[in-house]
């Protein structure tokens, strides 16, 4: 267990991580990765019960989808600083041949990877359907997926929200990154997404907010109290507010950084925010 000092270390050197090496190739999705880091520091550093001696099946251990893929720098720096490949192979986001593409895949075996994401709306059935398998094999272990807040308006999720709560899947956690903004703009401007508890509840999923996911004690509180509700006859849903674009001072307030790198100006200032941490920069 890493004290609260130790997991926001890390979300800083994770930050770090995500701005060089979108900086590095000119491309890439530094706003929801940014905003996104409390959460996943927090889930592969406190919460999954997982080997990094990765084994694709899953079978007893805990699983992640990042169903929301084009966050996919933030994925790679937590796997590779919570030991699944070397932190050096970071400087090989984007490039040709590597295991790190722009969007998750499972043909290059980069180890943490269970399958691609990236076209939106995907990542919650496949979520589904490995809970379903690990109920199948006595496999008490849970799902958990992330879905962008603009995801949800692919009409793929609302058929298996359907079907987990009718069907009472009742080992998976759903994390919904809830930053009111996708790539053209608010999501209340592009597709109104009305309350989504509502939603999610009269879809028999049970909700829990976390008022502030850029608050490390209140993403560790959220996470225990949805993993506290699994097990109980109905899918649980985490309702993240997060900040697009959080820790850096001109990626906030807009959706104008959901895909697009910093040049060189914005690039320092950006690093002069987030200092290198004792964990070292790749
Ligand atoms: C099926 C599909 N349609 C469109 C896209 C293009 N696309 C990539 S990210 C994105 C916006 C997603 O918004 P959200 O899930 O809120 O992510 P955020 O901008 O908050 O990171 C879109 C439309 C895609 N990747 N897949
Ligand atoms: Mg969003």
């Amino acid at each position: 267990m890493a004290n609260l000092q130790e997991l926001q270390e890390l979300s800083a050197q994770v930050r770090r991580d995500i701005l060089r090496m979108v900086y590095a190739v000119n491309s890439g999705h530094p706003g929801g990765s940014l905003g996104c880091t409390e959460f996943m520091v927090a889930l592969y550093k406190e919460v999954m019960d997982y080997s990094t001696d990765f084994k694709m099946d899953g079978k007893d251990e805990d699983v992640f989808i990042l169903s929301n893929g084009h966050i996919s720098p933030l994925l790679y720096s937590v796997l590779a600083r919570t030991g699944f490949f070397p932190v050096s192979e970071l400087q090989t986001f984007r490039k040709l041949n590597s295991r790190l593409q722009g969007h998750p895949t499972t043909h290059e075996g980069l180890p943490g990877i269970r399958i691609a994401t990236g076209s939106l709306g995907q990542g919650l059935s496949a979520g589904i359907g490995l809970a379903i398998a690990k109920k199948l094999n006595n496999d008490s272990h849970l799902v958990y997926t992330l879905q962008g807040d603009g995801e949800l308006q692919e009409g793929q999720i609302w058929e298996a929200l359907m079907y987990a709560g009718a069907n009472k899947v009742d080992n998976i956690i759903m994390t919904i990154d809830a930053n009111g903004r996708q790539i053209d703009g608010d999501t209340d401007d592009v597709l109104n997404l009305g309350s989504l508890e509502d939603k999610l509840k009269s879809f028999m999923w049970d909700v829990v907010h976390v008022k502030d996911g850029n608050d490390m004690e209140q993403v560790l509180a959220g996470l225990k109290e949805a993993k506290s509700r699994t097990g109980k006859q109905k899918p649980v849903a985490i309702l993240l507010h997060t900040e697009m674009g959080y820790g850096v001072d001109f990626m906030v307030g807009t959706h104008e950084w959901h895909g697009k790198a910093p040049n060189a100006e914005q690039m320092e200032s950006a690093m002069n925010q987030i200092p290198e941490t004792s964990l070292k920069d790749y």
